[in-house]
């Protein structure tokens, strides 16, 4: 569409929204302002590049569409892409598993900020903060699917030394990037069939977590997350980690609750839980998401839980106590459009969250006039979000509309193929 035409379409926008009492060039803002962290794992299908291979803990990433990213160097690459094309303020959360150990090997337990050098050089140069997760799978010394909550007490210290190895790799991920990384801890344990004993392992697992939280650092330069999970492929029956264990945990301890929208029984959301958890939790991390069926993973779509979550969070003014992260990986499609997607989306819900005529809607609800709020919230839902989304892509240098797919059409032609298979 013409440059005009949009601009157009925005000033008659602006006046269909100011009707309802909508200030839209601040709700742009606001939804810009609001960071969110791409995942890296989306690019690699989470194999990593430090030697092991094969992806295990109970998740997949299932398809094999060519030009998975084999080094990080092509990983950067293809962030750099996709962030290209996507409006608004950005982080990028890494796996341990993206360490470059090539130079001198070392492992998980001896990982140190030198094997991330590239990466964060990478995000200086670019501006942009780093969060982190330490990698609880995928490797031999896992005990099946047991990490911190072994019954091996070698397993388990060899695990407390790599969750203390990337608390020290966060802070200094924070401290130089003048931006507080956010290390989220996310362990598979749990068993296949019905466990005789419940209680043991999640014993160790708080015991081992207070190991490693054991050292304090600035929290601006580092703030640890717990992720609770109900089942993983393989892991049906039991998860030591689970919503209550992980929520008990973090409200004790003083750290942050990971969300993750794929991990809660099937009619449960998250979106609800966010202003049941903050009077007591200080912040949430969120692992925005979609499960089809089960924690599939899917790419994070404009569906109504995406807008619940975003409208959780704008209307309630939560954003400096949620940290947004998005968390699938779809390697049936072309994995830069994933990230595109999704974050897109991710984006377009902040800014339909900031655009709602809540004061209007808060007003008759505080008056006990239910059939204004329901007409309201109705009505809101047709006005048009379009040309302000358009125009918000014009101004930040995006492509608008579904012309980004012409651009990572042409990556996948000049760099993609190269590449061949998964
Ligand atoms: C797994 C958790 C976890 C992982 C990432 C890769 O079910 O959601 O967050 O997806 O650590
Ligand atoms: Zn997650």
């Amino acid at each position: 569409m013409k440059e005009s035409r949009i601009r157009e379409g925005y000033e008659l926008a602006k006046e269909a929204y100011g009707e309802l009492g909508v200030d839209v060039d601040a709700a742009v803002r606001k939804a810009d302002s609001i960071p969110i962290s791409m995942h890296s794992w989306q690019g690699d299908d989470l194999i990593g590049f430090d030697g092991v291979g094969e992806l295990t803990g109970g998740i997949a990433a299932t398809g094999n569409y060519p030009g998975r990213a084999r080094t990080a160097d092509e990983l950067r690459a293809d962030l750099d892409k996709a962030m290209s094309l996507i409006p608004g303020t950005k982080r990028v959360n890494l796996h341990s598993c993206h360490a470059e150990t090539a130079v001198r090997k070392v492992d998980r337990d001896a990982y140190a900020v030198e094997h991330f050098r590239s990466w964060l050089d990478w995000a200086g140069a670019r501006g942009i903060g780093l969060d982190f997760n330490p990698t609880f799978f995928s490797h031999p010394r896992m005990d099946g699917d047991f990490s911190l909550a072994s019954r091996d007490a070698g397993t388990r210290a060899f695990w407390i030394e790599h969750g203390k190895r990337c608390r020290e790799i966060g802070a200094e991920f924070g401290k130089a990037l003048k931006s507080p990384c956010i290390v989220n801890f996310w362990m598979p344990d749990g068993y296949k069939d019905t466990p005789a004993d419940t209680a043991a392992p999640r014993t160790r697992m708080a015991e081992s977590l207070d190991r490693i939280f054991e050292r304090k650092f600035d929290p601006a330069h580092l703030r640890d997350a717990l992720e609770s999970k109900l089942f993983g492929l393989g892991l049906e029956s039991y998860t030591v980690a689970s919503h209550e264990f992980s929520l008990g945990y973090a409200v004790t301890r003083k750290i942050l609750y990971t969300l993750d929208a794929g991990h809660f029984h099937p009619t449960e959301t998250i979106s609800a839980k966010l202003s049941a958890l903050l009077p007591f939790v200080g912040e949430l991390l969120l692992h925005v998401s979609r499960g089809v069926r089960w924690d599939s993973d899917h790419v994070v779509s404009w569906d109504d839980e995406l807008q619940n979550i975003m409208n959780e969070i704008v209307l309630n003014g939560y954003e400096r106590q949620v940290r947004i992260g998005l968390d699938y990986f779809d390697a049936s499609i072309n994995r830069l459009a994933c990230w595109v997607i999704g974050t897109r989306n991710a984006r377009k819900a902040l800014l339909a969250a900031a655009l709602t005529p809540v004061a209007a809607m808060r007003k008759a609800e505080d008056s006990g006039d239910y059939t204004t709020r329901l007409a309201l919230i109705e009505e809101a839902k047709s006005l048009p979000f379009g040309p302000v989304w358009d125009h918000y892509c014009l101004e930040s240098s995006v492509p608008v509309g579904s012309d980004w797919l012409d651009e990572i059409r042409r990556y996948e032609r000049e760099v993609l193929s190269a590449r061949g298979r998964a």
